[in-house]
């Protein structure tokens, strides 16, 4: 059985507890392994996401900002796929030259992968999901020829 780690679960923790119940069974039928890089952000951890470029959205507008009364509830989750027992984020991190480095096909597919389990789980818990690859659901990326995706983020997905 697929598990995720202390710190992938206490990310998770943070938010919705529909996510958190689809991430998990997600991660049974996921043709690769994944793990949770962020759920809720508080405000400096959203406002340096937005300086990074990571995020286009200011404390406290971003779904990674949501809460219930004073709980985190983030209505978002950040995932990061393994490739060969790895994770993704410093396997993209390696130099073009590097053998390790998967190509950006690879890289996006994996995400891809990732995105299809979580879609497959909430289409039949009936929670609508969006994901940062395809934000206007059309099933087409950036690469792969949608000029409408202007702010690709494929690590994120969030509940609509
Ligand atoms: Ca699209
Ligand atoms: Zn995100």
């Amino acid at each position: 059985m697929a598990t995720f780690s202390v710190k992938s679960l206490l990310r998770l923790g943070t938010c919705d507890p529909r996510l958190q119940d689809i991430a998990k069974a997600a991660l049974e039928i996921c043709s690769v392994d994944f793990g949770i890089a962020c759920g809720w952000r508080g405000e400096a951890e959203q406002n340096d996401a937005v300086r990074r470029k990571l995020s286009k959205t200011p404390w406290p507008t971003s779904n990674h900002n949501n809460m219930v009364g004073s709980e985190a509830c983030s209505l978002a989750v950040d995932v990061l796929p393994y490739l060969r027992g790895r994770d993704l984020f410093s396997l993209s991190d390696l130099p073009k030259t590097d053998p390790n480095r998967p190509s950006d096909a690879e890289i996006e597919a994996a995400f891809r992968a990732v995105w299809d389990a979580f879609q497959s789980v909430a289409q039949k818990m009936g929670v609508r999901l969006r994901w940062g690859g395809d934000w206007d659901g059309d099933g087409k990326t950036r690469s792969q020829g949608d000029a409408d995706e202007r702010f690709v983020d494929l690590p994120h997905i969030e509940i609509r």
